[in-house]
């Protein structure tokens, strides 16, 4: 498998794809509703996901494609090389303050994360990852992170955790709200992660997310020495919505032995 080709095509071909998005803030947004009235879903995060297959089904045709907006493959293993897309991650953002979205990429072999790409568009920001060879914003390296007392800890968590809701006890994360020096919530996934991965969050914490959310994310972070779980400490699983925990070593024990209850909740 040649990952310097492989790598070299995933940044020329998002780097471009964030030029036809920015180029489109010109224009009148088509938008649609997904799930619910609050799940939103454009014409440019189609045409961007679009974008990606049609340069991928070009020059690697064996490639396989997991994508959000669903033009990709359908897929029950993860055999072989697969893209796993986002095209938009942060679409509320993108429909309501044209910023904090992000385009997230996630290349896997056989299940193993390889290269991790989250483009911050609008601040042409690209954070980049390579298994084993260190990830960066870019082109600067970043650094390996270390843990975080509780006390000095800002982390990335939607306030939607902490109020009644079908997934968690909201008692659990408020009694970490309290205790932790800050919360930040960005309203995307990818941009969120590649903040854990740049230092600027020291944890980011979620309650469902899927794979084309957390594909690239997660590389990135265990790439500089974070880690990923879900909130009750199990491995993630690539192809299914997860809860998930990923933050700074250290810290990542600490929460979830003395707020998560080591998952028995
Ligand atoms: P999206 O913008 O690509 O849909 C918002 O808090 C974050 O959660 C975003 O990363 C968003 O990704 C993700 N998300 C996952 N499932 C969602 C859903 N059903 N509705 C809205 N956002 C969702
Ligand atoms: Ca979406
Ligand atoms: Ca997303
Ligand atoms: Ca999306």
């Amino acid at each position: 498998m040649n990952w310097e080709e492989i790598d070299k095509s995933a940044k020329l071909w998002i780097k471009e794809a964030g030029d036809r998005i920015n180029n489109s803030f010109e224009k009148t947004l088509h938008i649609e509703t997904k799930s619910n009235a609050n799940d939103l879903v454009t014409d440019i995060d189609k045409a961007t996901e679009k974008f990606f297959i049609s340069k991928i089904n070009e020059k690697f045709p064996d490639h396989k494609i997991l994508g959000e907006e669903g033009f990709g493959d359908e897929l029950n293993e993860l055999t072989g090389v697969v893209w796993i897309i986002d095209p938009i991650d942060g679409t509320m953002n993108f429909v309501h303050q044209k910023r904090n979205f992000a385009i997230s990429i996630g290349i896997y072999e056989n299940g193993v994360g390889k290269i991790g790409l989250i483009y911050d568009v609008v601040h042409d920001e690209l954070y980049h990852a390579i298994k084993g060879e260190g990830a960066f914003l870019n082109e600067r390296p970043l650094r390996k992170l270390s843990s975080v007392p509780v006390s000095e800890a800002v982390i990335g968590l939607n306030s939607t955790w902490v109020t009644a809701n079908r997934r968690i006890d909201p008692t659990i994360l408020a009694s970490l709200v309290r205790d932790v020096r800050g919360t930040r919530s960005y309203g995307s996934a990818a941009i969120e992660m590649a903040y854990v991965a740049s230092g600027r969050l020291d944890a980011y914490i979620t309650l469902r997310l899927s794979p084309w959310d957390f594909a690239a994310g997660i590389i990135l972070v265990e790439e500089v020495g974070g880690v990923a779980s879900t909130l009750k400490g199990e491995p993630i699983d690539f192809l299914n919505q997860n809860s998930v925990f990923i933050s700074k070593p250290g810290f990542h024990d600490v929460v979830l032995k003395e707020y998560l209850r080591d998952g028995k909740w």
